[in-house]
């Protein structure tokens, strides 16, 4: 295993191991993130890298693409099987150029600036709808919608009240950093009433769509995004669905020729060996369980004096204003970090603060959730995590919090033959953090490079 890249780089192989422990001995929290299945990662560093496939599924402009159209069939299947489309592309790199390409899709390329109407960025929406240093802001007009000032939820009749004043082209139903579940039934009926498309991106919430545990989007809309990484837990990459004949026809010759090249076919297949497990009725006791997770998370956090926007979640993240526990996002994301807990600092609705230096933070349990820890775990983690954040800068705390993670990731080992390869051969640097030095000299024996 990586026999290879360490004979012919030891600089990454170096790299790749401790990134290995860092995710093996820490615990993952930012909500778009999550750890994909051996055989997602054995599908997605196959020889299928090799192969040039500019096209579709026997139409291509290479030879030799008969296995490659196989595998790009199939991982068309079953994304069209998994959320009961239609029609899936299953090229885009990623949500990026996804959601540009269903923009595209719906406005004739942008061409005459349309106008589009998404949650704005500070609220929780993504940069792709429609803010002003991204493409979605540059090439349209665009109208955000936000969350309502006192409760944080979404508010349907003022983004209805809005969408009949600004009359959009097109409405984007989506977040990033929304902690309650997301009525795509109601942004139908908005879209409906001024004759705007609707584009639901669910890059965050698909595994639990596909779970039963958040409502539909696809149904309701003309185009739907996701992203393939996040609670779908697949690998890098993205898909768009449609139930539209004459969309799906216009997103195909978007996405290639109009964007993108040759297609990631390795990507395609790890795509495809993710909605394979998606499939399985696991997959369905998963989604519950990130919910589950995330709801025992918010109570434990609230029990300890965290302050959640909307006051909890019905998702799989969090949303924490750490301003009232006497710190900041970046004080609070440094000192989570250094005692092993990775979250990412982010604004909170109508924040005070720059975008840079934002009042809050974002957790979520997809990824402790595939690990299998469960509501006992959360609980633990919510104590340790409010513990830091009233105590950033206190060292001898995160050094006894951090031992502790290391020893509860041990008991929800996720890739044990990577982590005996990492302990085999890395050896310590001065960049090692208390953590490395703690999983492995405490814990392991195997320390020396052999
Ligand atoms: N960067 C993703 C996230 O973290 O939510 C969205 O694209």
């Amino acid at each position: 295993m990586l026999d290879h890249i360490k004979q012919t780089d030891p600089e990454t192989f170096d790299n790749i191991l401790r990134e290995v422990l860092r995710q093996e001995f820490g615990l993952e929290m930012i909500p778009s993130e999550n750890y994909v299945s051996p055989a997602v990662l054995e599908a997605a560093g196959t020889v299928l890298t090799n192969k040039y496939a500019e096209g579709y599924p026997h139409k291509r402009y290479y030879g030799g693409c008969e296995y490659i159209d196989k595998v790009e069939e199939l991982a068309i299947e079953r994304a069209k099987k998994l959320f009961n489309a239609k029609f899936a592309n299953v090229q885009p790199y990623s949500g990026s150029p996804a959601n540009m390409a269903a923009l595209f899709a719906l406005t004739d390329w942008g061409r005459q600036g349309k106008k589009i109407m998404g949650m704005a960025l500070d609220q929780g929406g993504h940069l792709t709808h429609g803010h002003k240093v991204n493409f979605s802001g540059i090439l349209f007009d665009v109208s955000s919608y936000k969350v309502d000032p006192k409760t944080h939820y979404l508010d349907y009749d003022a983004i209805e009240e809005l969408a009949k004043k600004e009359k959009p082209h097109v409405i984007i139903a989506g977040a990033t950093a929304y902690p309650r579940e997301i009525d795509f039934k109601r942004f139908r009926e908005i879209a409906d009433s001024v004759g705007a498309y609707l584009l639901s991106d669910i890059s965050h919430i698909a595994g639990l769509i596909v779970a039963g545990v958040h409502q539909d989007a696809v149904q309701y809309s003309d185009v739907t995004t996701t992203t393939t990484h996040k609670t779908l837990r697949g690998p890098r990459g993205a898909i768009i669905l449609t139930n539209n004949e004459e969309l799906a026809q216009k997103i195909n010759k978007i996405v290639f020729p109009g964007m993108q090249g040759g297609p990631h076919e390795h990507l395609i297949a790890a795509k495809s060996v993710a909605f394979a497990e998606a499939l399985k009725p696991e997959f369905k006791e998963y989604g519950k369980q990130i919910v589950r997770n995330a709801k025992a998370l918010a109570t434990s956090l609230i029990e300890n004096d965290g302050t959640l926007i909307t006051g909890g979640t019905d998702n799989h993240l969090i949303l924490m204003d750490v301003t009232k526990n006497g710190t900041i996002g970046a004080e609070a994301e440094k000192a989570l970090g250094e005692a092993g807990i990775t979250v990412n600092k982010n604004t909170i609705p109508y924040d005070t603060r720059s975008p840079f230096s934002p009042s809050g933070i974002r957790l979520g349990t997809p990824a402790l959730t595939t690990r299998g820890m469960k509501e006992k775990e959360m609980e633990q983690i919510g104590v340790w995590i409010m513990e830091i954040i009233k105590n950033p800068k206190n060292d001898d705390l995160k050094k006894k919090i951090e031992a502790e993670i290391v020893e509860l990731c041990k008991k929800f080992p996720l890739y044990p033959e990577l982590t005996e390869l990492a302990q085999k051969y890395l050896k310590p640097s001065s960049s090692f953090s208390i953590f490395y030095t703690l999983s492995i000299k405490k814990s392991f024996k195997l320390w020396k490079k052999n």
